[in-house]
């Protein structure tokens, strides 16, 4: 018998400043009602999916920063989403901002969350690779402050045992780096669930806007091919108070083809029946780790951080 998921990418439109958990909560339910009619047992929200994406917005107040915080998870405005799931039988990947405390220290993260479908937590992963700056550059359009906001998640890139398949998680600027996902695929994953927040203006670099979607998809079928892995990639997008952020939420097989793409810029579910064992042939031959790795040579990769020619 293969093994098959349902799994479906619910893509969000716009979250505004002025919109609140609730409301939000409330467009997090109904996708997951819908996903649930469509037969998906599983489904992927996207980063920072609670609030509008906030690191574009400069701000010194760290009471005001913290406003879009969760401080426990899940919390008063979110339990509804985890009752309902239960009640549905349906699992789900969550982004949100996440406020705690290590050794006495407030900390704050960039995170994503696993839960199962009886409404448990059973993974957590912390940002990794924080994209943007952490000063204010005031003759840009908007910011991108996630070096300043969040500390880099001190988790690692790990997967979980869930619904039969062995699930990894990450988020937006983690998945243009191979390192993430080929740590996930030495643990043996078959599913990768991400959620994104794109800007469709690049702020540090003039360049066609076309090419943001062309690298957003480039990174998930590079991604999910070379470690023969589902992607299951979800946008916050649309215009947030003016600000656009790209849309092209998607399902990747682990050939590397898309099976399933929205079409649009607002709340909008793709759902596949995902085969978990499509990938199988390219792990045993030419994605075959253990029989053409060669990790002596590979020592660079976690030596060296930054590119230096000695030539
Ligand atoms: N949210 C996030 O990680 N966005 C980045 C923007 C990169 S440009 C600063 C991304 O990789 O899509």
């Amino acid at each position: 018998m293969p093994r098959k998921l349902r799994a479906a990418v619910a893509q969000l439109g716009p979250i505004h400043l002025a919109d609140n958990r609730e409301a939000v909560v409330k467009r997090l339910i109904a996708l997951l009602r819908e996903a649930h009619g469509n037969g998906a047992r599983f489904v992927v929200f996207p980063e920072l999916a609670l609030t509008t994406f906030f690191p574009r917005w400069w701000m010194t107040d760290q009471g005001e920063i913290d406003r879009y915080f969760e401080r426990e998870m899940p919390g008063p405005e979110t339990r509804p989403l985890f009752d309902i799931a239960k009640e549905l039988g349906v699992g789900f990947y969550l982004g949100y901002a996440e406020l705690t405390e290590e050794n006495g220290k407030q900390r704050h993260y960039n995170t994503s969350i696993l839960v199962d479908p009886v409404g448990k937590i059973v993974g957590r992963y912390r940002k990794i690779h924080l994209p943007g700056h952490s000063e204010h550059l005031p003759d840009a359009p908007f910011q991108h402050l996630e070096k300043r906001y969040f500390d880099v998640g001190n988790e690692g890139f790990n997967v979980w045992r869930m619904q039969d398949a062995v699930i990894g998680m990450c988020i937006c600027n983690d998945r243009r780096w191979p390192e993430a996902y080929r740590v996930m695929g030495l643990q043996g994953v078959e599913i990768v669930a991400l959620g994104y927040n794109t800007p469709t203006m690049n702020i540090h670099h003039r360049e066609p806007e076309h090419l943001r979607m062309f690298h957003h998809l480039l990174s998930l079928q590079a991604g999910a091919y070379q470690n023969a892995a589902w992607v299951l990639a979800s946008a916050k997008c649309g215009a947030e108070d003016g600000f656009a952020m790209i849309g092209g939420s998607a399902i990747v097989a682990p050939t590397g083809e898309i099976a399933a793409q929205a079409l649009t810029e607002d709340d909008e579910l793709i759902a596949t029946t995902l085969d978990l064992e499509l990938g199988d042939y390219l792990r045993r031959t030419v994605f075959n780790f253990d029989k053409h790795r060669r990790t002596e040579h590979y020592g660079l990769i976690t030596g060296r951080t930054g590119a230096r020619t000695e030539v």
